[in-house]
């Protein structure tokens, strides 16, 4: 079984691609460490950047994933900024944001980057469309899952294995492994 190291400090995120790449015979583990992230309003900038300081700080082969909620109706915000925003205002600050919107789309991007020590790195990107909730619903999951409906229940009512057939990173990630699959050929 092949293994890659996964650079990321959120639990929820390893979680997910461990139960995924393993299906493919790939084993994911994870490393805490904290790389720079870029300014940007473009996700796959910030994880091909990320990969790469990842990388050759840790001088390893890794995979680094950004991921961001986007609500047209909030032109886009939080975006790449979710992180900090979920950290501030949270769930109920992006419900609140969101009870005067009728356009209650919303859209889940992935972009995983993948990087060789000395090498560029190269990134795999996913998408998740659904809706803004109007209350938080489920147990399940993390960050923004709770608020976002995909069908009749919110990513927060769904298990791993249920995510992973329709998320944002296992759309990301299966690119990925087809990639590193030939790749090794
Ligand atoms: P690492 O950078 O260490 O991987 P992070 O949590 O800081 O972890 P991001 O910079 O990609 O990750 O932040 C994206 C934020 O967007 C994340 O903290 C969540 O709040 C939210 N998010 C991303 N993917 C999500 C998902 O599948 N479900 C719910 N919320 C998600």
């Amino acid at each position: 079984m092949k293994t890659i190291h996964f650079v990321t400090s959120n639990m929820g995120k390893a979680k997910e691609a461990k139960a995924l790449c393993k299906e493919f015979d790939i084993k994911i583990q994870q490393i805490r460490y904290e790389y720079p992230e870029l300014q940007s309003d473009d996700l796959e900038t910030i994880a091909k950047y990320g990969a790469e300081c990842a990388s050759r700080a840790l001088n390893k082969t890794v995979i680094v994933e950004d991921a961001g909620l986007f609500i047209p109706a909030l032109r886009g915000f939080p975006g790449p900024y979710s992180a900090y925003v979920f950290k501030t205002i949270g769930n109920k600050g992006i419900l609140g944001l969101m009870s005067d919107k009728k356009n209650r789309e919303a859209y889940f991007k992935s972009a995983v980057g993948y990087c060789e020590p000395g090498e560029d790195s190269i990134t795999f990107t996913g998408v998740a469309n659904g809706r803004i909730a109007r209350e938080i619903r489920g147990e399940h999951g993390f960050g923004y899952d709770p608020i976002f409906l995909y069908d009749d229940r919110t990513f927060g009512e769904l298990s791993t294995e249920e995510k992973n057939k329709v998320s944002h990173r296992c759309k990301a990630l299966k690119k990925f492994v087809k990639w590193i699959s030939a790749k090794d050929i």
